[in-house]
């Protein structure tokens, strides 16, 4: 997979995507990730990639010539035409089966935008997707982007050391997580459930599947109610 992230704030991305998983993922060269500076792409030799609104308001637009330009820049960086996709407060909200639904795409390219907002012609001119992080802002996209990697990268066949894991995580299967447990088998008197220590796998997984449920239906019952909604 190739995911190109067109920014203000490169430098935003530089330790998030040199640790751990992300930076396993890309040296095994399951993902291939590039940066591009928007501001290399203004029209004017101040840099400038934002103006006041027109109609007044508080705050800053991003003009549309920098951001067309170093999309259409990127785009040319390799042949597929990829999946466009602009961070946004109003875009759709992210979740696992989005994540899911874009780790098989061969490229993103994901634009991240200041709060104030982008100009309306780059959301129409560039026809992309908006997606959202929750309903809450951020200063700008790039947090959002860098969720989404994370999100989306750790499903690449590869990406976790081990080929399970990510099937069983919290809401794969609509659910939380059942609880774990590792050593040792006795803390600070909590003691490790003896089923888990019993051998029995059928048990085990029954066992599992119950907590998972219970605890969806205790902290997160809007979870049961979606998978409902759903089916
Ligand atoms: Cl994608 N961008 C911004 N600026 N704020 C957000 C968001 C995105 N998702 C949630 N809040």
């Amino acid at each position: 997979m190739r995911i190109d992230v067109l920014t203000l704030f490169p430098r935003m991305f530089e330790s998030p995507l040199s640790c751990s998983i992300l930076n396993r993922a890309q040296e095994a060269s399951l993902v291939e990730i590039a940066l591009t500076d928007i501001r290399d792409f203004a029209a004017d030799s101040y840099r400038k990639v934002d103006d006041k609104p027109y109609g007044g308001g508080p705050g800053m637009v991003m003009m549309p010539g920098a951001v067309f330009d170093c999309f259409e820049h990127v785009q040319k960086l390799s042949p597929d035409k990829g999946r466009t996709i602009l961070l946004t407060p109003q875009g759709q909200k992210f979740d696992q089966k989005k994540a899911a639904e874009l780790s098989a795409e061969k490229r993103l390219i994901l634009i991240a935008g200041k709060y104030e907002g982008f100009d309306e012609r780059i959301r129409i001119g560039l026809d992309a997707e908006q997606i959202s992080i929750g309903d809450y802002v951020l200063n700008g996209g790039e947090l959002a982007a860098m969720v989404i990697i994370d999100a989306v990268v750790r499903l690449l066949p590869g990406a976790l050391g081990d080929e399970d894991s990510a099937k069983d995580d919290s809401f794969s299967e609509g659910l939380l997580e059942y609880p774990q447990y590792t050593r040792p088998e006795v803390f600070r008197d909590m003691k490790v459930p003896d089923i888990l220590l019993s051998g029995d796998h059928a048990k085990i997984a029954e066992w599992r599947k119950q907590r998972s449920l219970e605890r969806t239906k205790k902290w997160r019952p809007d979870l049961l109610q979606n998978n409902k909604d759903k089916k």
